[in-house]
C-alpha cells in the first residue's frame, strides 16, 4: 500500500517535551538488508526486541510499501496491527518480539534528501537525523531506542563501493551482475546514526594511530577528480582526533572512520558513526578552488562531525527537545578547535558575529524559542541558530566561569557516568556540576527561556575614595508564551584600563578584587548588583564582556573616545574589534562623528597589520546592512539604511584610502609561511582593493583585474567582486572568465551565481536570467542558496523583488524539498519590522502563501511567523 506523503499539519501535531514518555519496546539488535535497484529498492528488517514498559508496540514508517510482517514466526494480517500515514501499531504484543518487515522504498524519486536518496546518477545516500530512517522502514525511529546494527547492502556492480556504519564482515558476489557487503557496527546507535553509501566513488585513505595504540584506516570517498581536493579535510580529521585526546580525553573507538562526498545534501554534513556524510562544501578543500573562508570552514566541520562520536553518538540525546545538549556542545567543541587553527580572536569575532547576525534576530522575532524548545510540529525546523549558536554560548559561559581544569573535571564526569546512555540537558549540567565541584544548576534557566537579555550597566568613579563602582541589571523583554522569566546567571569578564597610559590594573590584586570577580570574571546572576574596585587611583576605562563572555545585549554608558581608547589599548582582540562595532553603530544609527573612529584605525593599525593581518581585516568590518536592519524593531527602511552605511563607507575610503593603497601595495601573501598570515593578508588585501575601487582611484580595477588573474580563489573572488559589484569595464569578462574556468567545478560555479545575485543593484532580471541558466538546479541546495544567499546579501533587495523570489521557492520546495524550503522563507521572518506599505505586502504575499502549503515544515514556519 502506498501512503502519502506530507499529511495536512492539523493542531494535535504539537509534539510537547512535557509528554514524554518512555518507548515500550527496546531493540537488542536489528539486522536490514537493502537492495538498491534502478526503480525500487526492497529493504527487509528483523528486529529483535523486548518490553520495557507497559503498552503498544509503536513502529515509525513513513512512505513505505508495506510488502510483509511477521512477529515471532507468524504472518500478520491488517487485522493484526493498525497502520496509518505515520506509524504501524500493534497492541497485546508478547514480552519478547522478533519483528520482520519487508518494504519497497523508493529512493530514485526522494527529492527531499532524507532517508535513502539517489543523490546523482551514480550514488545513493542516506541521511536520517533526525527522522529519516523512518522513510526506510518501520522502526521506534527515536533517539532513546539504541540498537546493535548489521547492514547487508547489495546492488548492481556498476556502483563498486557498497558501505555502512562499523566494519566490513563480508563481501561477495550476488548474481545478475550484483553484489554485496555486510557490515557490523559493534556500538549500539540511535537509528538517526545509520548511514549507508552505494556508489562509484574514489577514496583517498590514511591512518591514525590512537592514545590507546588503536591504528584507525581513515576513508574519505568522493569522485574521482576531487579527491586532489581530500587532503586538507584529511589533515583535519587526524588534528580533530589528536585534539578531543589532548583537550577532552577521548580517543576514538573504531577501525575505521569514513567521510563520503555528496553535492545533494540539505546541510553541512551528518555525524552517522563511523561513516560521515558530508555536502561536498565542507569536504573538498584546495586553494585553487576554495576561498581561505570555505578552507576554514572545512577544517571546522570534519572537526564538529568528529567530535559528535563523544558528544551526541556515544552520548546521545533522550528525545529530540535535547537537541542543543549534542549540538551546543558540539559546536563549542569545533569553535575551540578553531580558535587553535588560526588568530584565536578573530575565530571568536567571526562566532559572534554569526551569532549577532542570525540568533539574535531570531530570538526578538517570531521565532524565537528556548535553546531547548518544550514542543514542536517539526523539529527539522529546530535545528537553529537559538539551538546550535546559542547552546554552544551556554556552554562557554559555564566553561569560562569553572575554568580549564574545573571544566576538564566536569566533562570527565560526563562521559563517565553517561557513555551508552541516551540523556537530557540537565544530567549534562548536574555531571559537569558534581565533577567540578561548582553549582551551576542555575544554568539550567538559560536552556529553557527564550530572548537575549539585555545586561546595563553603569560605571561610578569616586576619586575621593578612589572606588570605582560598576552596577549591573539585567531584563528581558516580556513574552506571552514565557510569563516566567527568571534572571540569568551572567559571567562578565571584564578588564579595568588606566586612561591615561592604557596599562591594564591588575585584577588578581587582593585589594582591588574582594569583591566577587575572580580571574577577571564577575558572576552576575541576580537582577541587580554593584561591585566595587578599591584602591583605583584614576578614572578608569573599563572593558566589559571580554571575548564576549555572554550573549547578552550590553549597554553601557561609553564615551566615543573611551571606545576609540579600546580600539587602541584593549589587548583582548575580541573586544577591541568590538569596540570598533559600537562605534561604527553609532556613526551608522545615531549620527555621531566618523573622525574619532578614523583616527583611532589609524593610530591602531600599523601594528595590528604587523601582528595580525586578519585580526586587521576584521576592523575594517562595518556592520552589514541585515545586521542593522535587524537592530530595528519597527519602521526599519532597507533604502535608508542602504543610503547612510554607503555614506559611512564613503567616508572611510575618502579619509583611508592613501592608506589602503600603501597597505595593498606593500603586502604579499607570497611572502607569508604560515597559511593563516597568509589568508589574513589576503583578507585585508580585499578590503583594501574594494576601499580604493570606493575611493575613485582609476588604478583600482586595473589592480583587481590583475589580482583576478594571477590569484588563488580568495584573491579571485575578491577582486571579482569588486569588478562586478562595481560594475567595471573589466566585470563582464572577468565573470565571463570565471565561468570558462570553473563551469565544471560545481562549489566554484556556485560563487559565480552568488558574486551575480549578491550585486547591490540586482534586480528581478538578474534573478531571472541566473534561475533560468542552465546550471541553475532546483534540486541542488547548494545552487539554491548560492542564488537566495546572495540576493539577501542586499536587504534592500531582499525586501523588493526578493519576496516574490522566497515565496515562490517556498511554494515549489514545500513538496519537493520542505526542510530547504522551510529554511529559505524564514529570510523574510523580520517582515513585521518593515516600514508600511512594504509590511502590509509582504504580509499579504505571507497570507497568500497560506493555502498553497502543505508540509509540516513550511506550514508551522509560516504560522509562526504570522503569528507575531
Ligand atoms: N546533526 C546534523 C544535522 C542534521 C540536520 C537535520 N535537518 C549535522 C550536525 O549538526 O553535525
Ligand atoms: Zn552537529
Amino acid at each position: 500500500m502506498n501512503i502519502a506523503a506530507n499529511p495536512v499539519v492539523e493542531a494535535d501535531q504539537t509534539v510537547y517535551l512535557k509528554d514524554y514518555e518512555k518507548p515500550s519496546f527496546l531493540v537488542d539488535s536489528i539486522n536490514l538488508d537493502i537492495q538498491v535497484h534502478t526503480d525500487r529498492t526492497d529493504v527487509n528488517a528483523t528486529l529483535v526486541m523486548k518490553r520495557q514498559t507497559s503498552g503498544d508496540l509503536v513502529l515509525l514508517g513513513r512512505d513505505l510499501e508495506l510488502k510483509s510482517i511477521t512477529l515471532n514466526g507468524k504472518l500478520l494480517t491488517e487485522a493484526d496491527y493498525t497502520l496509518d500515514a505515520e506509524q504501524l501499531v500493534i497492541a497485546n504484543a508478547p514480552d519478547q518480539v522478533i519483528l520482520e518487515t519487508a518494504v519497497v522504498i523508493h529512493p530514485e524519486s526522494n527529492t527531499q534528501l532524507e532517508g535513502l536518496y539517489q543523490a546523482g546518477d551514480d550514488l545513493f545516500v542516506t541521511q536520517n537525523e533526525p527522522e529519516g530512517f523512518r522513510k526506510i522502514t518501520f522502526y521506534p525511529d527515536r533517539p532513546d531506542v539504541l540498537s546493535v546494527f548489521t547492514t547487508r547492502v547489495e546492488a548492481d556492480k556498476k556502483f563498486p563501493v557498497l558501505l555502512a556504519n562499523g566494519n566490513l564482515m563480508e563481501a561477495g558476489e550476488a548474481g545478475e551482475g550484483r553484489h554485496y557487503t555486510i557490515w557490523q557496527d559493534p556500538t549500539k546507535k540511535p537509528s538517526y546514526l545509520f548511514a549507508c553509501v552505494i556508489g562509484d566513488l574514489a577514496v583517498l585513505k590514511d591512518s591514525y594511530v590512537t592514545s590507546e595504540g588503536r591504528d584507525v584506516a581513515l576513508e574519505i570517498y568522493a569522485v574521482e577528480k576531487d579527491i586532489p581536493k581530500c587532503h586538507i579535510a584529511m589533515e583535519a580529521l587526524k588534528h580533530s582526533m589528536q585534539w578531543d585526546e589532548e583537550h577532552y580525553g577521548r580517543p576514538y573507538d573504531l577501525d575505521n572512520y569514513m567521510i563520503v562526498a555528496t553535492s545533494a545534501f540539505n546541510m553541512g554534513a551528518m555525524e552517522n558513526k563511523g561513516l560521515n556524510i558530508f555536502n561536498t562544501s565542507c569536504v573538498l578543500a584546495d586553494e585553487e578552488f576554495t576561498t581561505d573562508a570555505a578552507i576554514m570552514r572545512v577544517q571546522s566541520v570534519i572537526a564538529h562531525e568528529y567530535f559528535h562520536n563523544w558528544t551526541g553518538n556515544r552520548i546521545t540525546c533522550r528525545d529530540w527537545f535535547q537537541l542543543c545538549l549534542k549540538e551546543g556542545l558540539t559546536v563549542f567543541r569545533d569553535q575551540s578547535f578553531s580558535e587553535d587553527l588560526q588568530s584565536a580572536a578573530v575565530q571568536r569575532i567571526d562566532d559572534v558575529a554569526v551569532l549577532k547576525a542570525h540568533q539574535f534576530p531570531e530570538d526578538s522575532g517570531p521565532l524565537s524559542h528556548p535553546p531547548r524548545p518544550d514542543h514542536f510540529v517539526e523539529i527539522n525546523n529546530f535545528y537553529t541558530a537559538t539551538v546550535y549558536e546559542k547552546g554552544a554560548e551556554i556552554n562557554r559561559m559555564m566553561a569560562t566561569l569553572l575554568g580549564k581544569e574545573k571544566f576538564r573535571q566536569g566533562t570527565d564526569e560526563y562521559f563517565r557516568r553517561h557513555d551508552g546512555q541516551a540523556v537530557t540537558v540537565e544530567d549534562w549540567v548536574s555531571a559537569l556540576t558534581a565533577g567540578s565541584g561548582v553549582d551551576l544548576s542555575a544554568f539550567l534557566i538559560w536552556y529553557n527561556q527564550p530572548g537575549t537579555p539585555k545586561l546595563e550597566a553603569k560605571g561610578d568613579y569616586d576619586a575621593a575614595t578612589q572606588i570605582y563602582r560598576l552596577s549591573f541589571k539585567q531584563s528581558l523583554k516580556a513574552n506571552a508564551k514565557y510569563p516566567n522569566l527568571k534572571a540569568v546567571p551572567i559571567p562578565v569578564a571584564l578588564a579595568l584600563f588606566d586612561a591615561e597610559t592604557g596599562e591594564q590594573y591588575t585584577l588578581q590584586s587582593e585589594s582591588l578584587f574582594e569583591n566577587g570577580v575572580k580571574d577577571g570574571v564577575y558572576l552576575f546572576d541576580q537582577n541587580e548588583a554593584t561591585i566595587e574596585f578599591t584602591g583605583v587611583t584614576a578614572k578608569p576605562v573599563v572593558s566589559l564582556l571580554r571575548n564576549f563572555s555572554a550573549p547578552v545585549n550590553l549597554d553601557f554608558n561609553y564615551s566615543d573616545q573611551e571606545l576609540a581608547f579600546l580600539m587602541q589599548h584593549e589587548t583582548n582582540g575580541f573586544n577591541q574589534w568590538q569596540a570598533t562595532q559600537t562605534l561604527l553603530e553609532r556613526i551608522l544609527l545615531e549620527g555621531h562623528d566618523a573622525d574619532i573612529y578614523i583616527q583611532a584605525m589609524k593610530n591602531t593599525l600599523p601594528e595590528v597589520i604587523q601582528k595580525d593581518p586578519l585580526l586587521a581585516s576584521r576592523l575594517f568590518d562595518v556592520p552589514t546592512e541585515g545586521y542593522l536592519g535587524s537592530r530595528i524593531d519597527t519602521d526599519y527602511q532597507p533604502a535608508k539604511i542602504q543610503e547612510q552605511r554607503n555614506a559611512l563607507l564613503d567616508t572611510l575610503a575618502r579619509e583611508l584610502g592613501a592608506f589602503c593603497k600603501e597597505t595593498y601595495l606593500e603586502l604579499d601573501p607570497d611572502m607569508q609561511s604560515e597559511f593563516s598570515q597568509a589568508m589574513g593578508v589576503r583578507a585585508l588585501r580585499n578590503i583594501m582593493l574594494s576601499m580604493m575601487a570606493r575611493q575613485g582611484d582609476a588604478s583600482a580595477f586595473d589592480l583587481a583585474y590583475e589580482q583576478y588573474h594571477t590569484g588563488n580563489m580568495s584573491e579571485r573572488l575578491g577582486a571579482l567582486k569588486v569588478l562586478v559589484w562595481n560594475d567595471a569595464p573589466q566585470a563582464q569578462e572577468a565573470l565571463a572568465d570565471f565561468y570558462s574556468r570553473f563551469e565544471d567545478e560545481a562549489l566554484s560555479l556556485d560563487q559565480w551565481f552568488m558574486v551575480q545575485a549578491a550585486h547591490p543593484k540586482a534586480n528581478a532580471e538578474t534573478i531571472k536570467y541566473l534561475t533560468s541558466h542552465p546550471d541553475y538546479d532546483l534540486g541542488t541546495p547548494n545552487r539554491i542558496r548560492a542564488v537566495s544567499g546572495g540576493l539577501n546579501a542586499n536587504p534592500v533587495n531582499t525586501w523588493s523583488f526578493g519576496v516574490q523570489h522566497y515565496i515562490d521557492l517556498a511554494k515549489y520546495l514545500d513538496e519537493k524539498n520542505p526542510i530547504v524550503g522551510s529554511r529559505l522563507l524564514q529570510v523574510l521572518s523580520r517582515w513585521y519590522t518593515l516600514a508600511e506599505p512594504q509590511r502590509t505586502e509582504v504580509k499579504t504575499a505571507l497570507e497568500n502563501l497560506k493555502p498553497q502549503v502543505k508540509s509540516k515544515n513550511v506550514v508551522e514556519t509560516l504560522n509562526s511567523m504570522l503569528s507575531i
